[in-house]
């Protein structure tokens, strides 16, 4: 297949280096349980080099015109489009997805934010007002400078572009840190932009772990906007920091997303989506409908339908055709994921299918691997109902009234996202304007428009992506006023 580095490097100033401390941490092909390739262990010494870079190089990138940067956004989404397979293998082996779902969803979407953003700033605008003929005021929007992109582990390249693109679009420079967990294409990613002519201090990789790295960038006084995704307990910690040092946050978290079924939807449809929606990414998507609600007469069919269908995908390789569910991320998500299962059963539930840790014949005995799990008997209020499990596990639970899913529905201290299956599409909107949720999806899953607002409410975090959102998070607006009396 392909050759992946067994060591990575920083990208700072347009050059590989190694980390300060010359140290490395091992990254782990979780499909096989082995270390397989070295990232660098650094620390807040390398995060102020990167940031230095990224100050040196503001003053002309910012000042770039729109279709200069234009450009050079475009020239990366190409290159990554040309090296998709390269790149879905990567991404394959540094997270357990299967090779089929990195090639038509991660890599295409990683190329597509560079494309969106590179021609989204061509089109953005800002306001202007005339008052009575005295005075016109408009809007500048002035890049905000440096600007601290880090990612998660679950879409790296996807999520890793979906901040650094905006960012870049925007006219700031960036310094960046994916998963420790997933370094691989973000370190695939740097190689690209050196061979799109991205000038040098532009975009800055620092490689290493949340605390030393992660911290460092939210800490440093320069770096002036902050844009995450990750978990909310991490979300709450860089918010600690960045609020009292009034440094704008953009902040994507975790979710407990609901997935409303009426006995008038669509069955097939539903059914077929459902089984995406619980089990995508093996689960860890911040936007899976891990809480499935079903209204009850519908609810012994459905569920012998989703069990046999479920019971059906095949858990295996990730880069094996016939492989519908692969490993998880690592063997310490994998343990955390089989505690969640145990206290499930603790608090009562019903393991329909799944349920336990499946060991696969050589080489991959060693892998991290879970039967995709559907519990059934657990009262809405139980914690395995209230907290994110970010694995191949669903609940399911019946409801007799739209008032009490809606209850059941917004009884979580999270507020991402919300699928609703129903043809009674008065009943859809009145549904969708109750629920405590930023992202609603009606008769349908995922389906994503990049134009539109994207984040969530409570304790899924503050402020959206997406369109021209992120472009103004990345900008400050100024306020002129002419006078012309
Ligand atoms: O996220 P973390 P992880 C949820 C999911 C998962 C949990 C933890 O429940 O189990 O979050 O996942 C960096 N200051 N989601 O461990 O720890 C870290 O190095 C600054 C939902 O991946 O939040 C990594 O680059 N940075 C989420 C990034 O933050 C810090 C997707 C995310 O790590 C840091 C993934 C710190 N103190 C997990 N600590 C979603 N909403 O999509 C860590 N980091």
């Amino acid at each position: 297949m392909f050759q992946l580095p067994d060591k990575i490097l920083n990208y700072i100033n347009g050059q590989f280096v190694e980390s300060i401390s010359k140290n490395y941490i091992p990254n782990i092909n979780p499909s096989i349980g082995k270390e397989y390739s070295l990232t660098p262990d650094s620390d807040a010494n390398d995060v102020k080099m990167a940031t230095n870079a990224a100050l040196d190089a503001f003053p002309s990138w910012s000042t770039l015109s729109h279709q200069k940067r234009y450009e050079y956004l475009n020239k990366i989404a190409d290159l990554i489009e040309k090296k998709t397979d390269f790149l879905a293998y990567a991404e394959t082996v540094d997270n357990g997805k299967t090779f089929k779902l990195a090639k038509k969803v991660d890599i295409p979407r990683a190329s597509t934010n560079f494309r969106f953003y590179a021609t989204a700033i061509l089109h953005y605008y800002s306001q202007s007002y005339i008052n009575e003929n005295k005075s016109l005021n408009y809007t500048y929007k002035q890049p905000i400078g440096v600007a601290g992109c880090i990612s998660p582990w679950n879409l790296p390249l996807y999520l890793f572009t979906w901040k650094i693109a905006p960012a870049l679009a925007s006219g700031c420079t960036v310094v960046a840190k994916p998963s420790e967990i997933t370094p691989m294409t973000a370190y695939l990613l740097s190689e690209i932009c050196i061979e799109a002519g991205l000038p040098a201090g532009v975009l800055n990789i620092v490689h290493g772990d949340g605390y030393k790295v992660g911290q460092s960038i939210v800490e440093h006084p320069k770096i002036r906007a902050i844009s995450f995704t990750g978990g909310t307990k991490t979300g709450k910690s860089i918010a600690s920091i960045a609020a009292p040092m009034f440094k704008k946050l953009s902040l994507e978290l975790g979710g407990k997303n609901p997935n409303i079924i009426f006995a008038d939807c669509n069955y097939d449809k539903m059914l077929k989506t459902t089984i995406q929606s619980s089990f995508a990414n093996q689960g860890q998507i911040c936007l899976c409908g891990s809480r499935i609600f079903v209204q009850r007469k519908l609810y012994e069919q459905f569920k012998n339908d989703f069990v046999e269908k479920v019971k059906d995908l095949k858990t295996g390789p990730p880069l094996e055709d016939a492989t519908q569910i692969g490993a998880v991320v690592s063997e310490q998500h994998m343990n955390k994921i089989l505690s969640c299962i145990e206290l499930a059963k603790q608090e009562g539930g019903n393991i329909l299918c799944g349920g336990k840790r499946k060991i696969l014949s050589d080489p991959y005995q060693d892998g991290y691997y879970i039967e995709p799990t559907i519990i059934e008997g657990l009262d809405y209020k139980c914690r395995t109902n209230q907290e994110e499990i970010f694995g191949p596990v669903v609940t399911i639970t019946p409801f007799d009234a739209e008032e009490e899913v809606m209850m059941m529905a917004n009884a979580v201290e999270y507020g991402l996202s919300a699928t609703i299956w129903t043809e009674n599409l008065n009943r859809a909107h009145k549904i969708a304007h109750q629920l405590e949720n930023g992202i609603i999806w009606i008769n349908t899953w995922l389906n994503r428009d990049l134009r539109t607002p994207f984040g969530g409410m409570k304790s899924s975090g503050v402020g959206r992506e997406g369109g021209f959102k992120i472009l103004d998070f990345f900008n400050e607006d100024k306020n002129v006023c002419v006078d012309f009396t």
